[in-house]
């Protein structure tokens, strides 16, 4: 770490508000409040674009340059003294699962800006511009698949297919988008899509136990884990519920759950590390009386180790074929993203950044995904991870305290600095 005191990353750690982040992280939450006590912000939603207009607005009484690009990403720009230098990005996302909390995403949005404000406070230059992104659509509730903006910028995704994007409505992305851009307008970014950046940082919360269990206020994160989606569709044929005798039957429930159930006991692995998951799981007609005629549910795998994945992938289908009776069935893949590795300089700087600030830390992967696993192919990239109340996430309950928040924001300010500050790349 740069010398102690009054090192220019230290100093704008110094200058991180505790008391006006939660306050603005408080005022976000009443942006698609729940009843109990979470956060409701769809995608590209109206309340997504309130959060934007309510970032906008911050942003430019800061002095600040706010742009968005073609898939919606939003950018919130600090200058630095060196005209021609390539940014230094942070950030992460606006939009929440249907039963979010107050914490996930929009914590490394607040937790960056907070860092631009608090260079801004204490007058400090940076040799490169700092941006603070919200990422279009990371949770791929609403619009699949997730990570949408952050994979577009990284060039993962190509934009028109991710445009024409449906929801359960039929309503295209490129359609919200437009409204998005209505309620909460913001010029368009200068430069292609991924332009040059010469590094990336997101806070997050880790929506995981593994701090508070162990009494670590920072996580130093290394990598994301493998992560593979996808759709299931079974087939069957509507009947009388009463007078349809089981041997005529195409019950496309019954075949769906025995699959389910099948792939739980298959994913059964002894080191409780392969992550299986149906979170979305619909019958039709849903009439009671009538026996189901189509079942569509989707499927979350997750591993460290992509090899392993695709073996497990395998078994997806190997159980649909099993199971599916005397009805039809077809797989298809939603989204693969490998595993990834955050780059080691940028791991050693958020470690060292700790260690400075007499912050306990430890490494660790990331379980959840995030849009760092899609700028990490960009640029170094690392990732600050704070603890939250029995690692709860995905929960209305999801709960961080006011000292964590403002603690990682500190490791974000230094390390971010450093980045800024370095000598520039060739
Ligand atoms: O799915 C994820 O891991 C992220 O939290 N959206
Ligand atoms: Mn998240
Ligand atoms: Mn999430």
């Amino acid at each position: 770490m740069a010398g102690a005191g009054g090192s220019p990353d230290l100093a704008a750690a110094s200058r991180i508000s505790e008391t006006r982040l939660w306050q603005r992280h408080m005022e976000m939450a009443a942006i698609g409040a729940t009843a109990k006590g979470g956060v409701n912000r769809q995608a590209l939603s109206e309340e997504d674009a309130r959060a934007r207009a309510l970032l906008a607005g911050w942003a430019t009484s800061r002095g600040f340059a706010v742009s968005t690009d073609a898939i919606g990403n939003l950018f919130v720009r600090r200058e630095g003294s060196d005209k021609g230098a390539r940014p230094i990005l942070t950030g992460s996302h606006m939009d929440t699962q249907p039963t979010g909390g107050r914490f996930d995403g929009i914590y490394g949005v607040l937790a960056g800006f907070e860092v631009l404000e608090a260079l801004e406070d204490a007058g400090q230059p940076t040799r490169r511009p700092i941006e603070v992104v919200a990422w279009t659509n990371e949770e791929g509730n609403r619009f699949t698949p997730g990570a949408m903006g952050s994979a577009v910028f990284a060039g993962y995704y190509p934009l028109e297919t991710m445009l024409a994007a449906k929801d359960a409505a039929g309503v295209t992305v490129g359609q919200a988008l437009a409204e998005t851009l209505r309620i909460a307008p913001a010029p368009l970014r200068p430069g292609a899509p991924g332009a040059a950046i010469d590094g990336y940082v997101e806070a997050h919360i880790e929506q995981g136990p593994r701090l508070e269990d162990t009494g670590h206020t920072i996580g130093v994160v290394t990598m994301i884990q493998g992560q593979r989606r996808f759709l299931v569709d079974v087939h069957g044929e509507e009947a009388h519920s009463g007078t349809t005798p089981r041997a005529a039957r195409k019950d496309a429930l019954l075949a769906a759950v025995d699959m389910v159930a099948a792939l739980s006991r298959a994913t059964m692995d002894d080191e409780d590390t392969l992550r299986f998951t149906v979170g979305r799981f619909e019958v039709r007609p849903g009439s009671p009386s009538t026996v189901p005629s189509h079942v569509q549910f989707m499927i979350d795998l997750r591993h460290p180790d992509d090899k392993l994945l695709d073996a497990t992938v395998m078994r997806i289908h190997e159980a649909v074929e099993r199971h599916r009776g005397r009805c039809t069935a077809k797989v298809t893949k939603v989204s693969a993203v490998p595993a990834t590795p955050f780059a080691p300089p940028v791991i050693d700087l958020v470690r060292e950044s700790a260690a400075a600030l007499g912050l306990s830390h430890m490494d660790m992967p990331s379980g959840a995904g995030h849009d760092a696993m899609h700028i990490a192919r960009l640029c170094p990239t690392g990732m600050v991870f704070v603890p939250c109340l029995r690692g709860v996430s995905h929960n209305e309950a999801e709960s961080a305290t006011p000292a964590d928040l403002a603690a990682g924001a500190r490791v974000l300010a230094a390390a971010l600095v450093r980045l800024a500050d370095q000598e520039r790349s060739k």
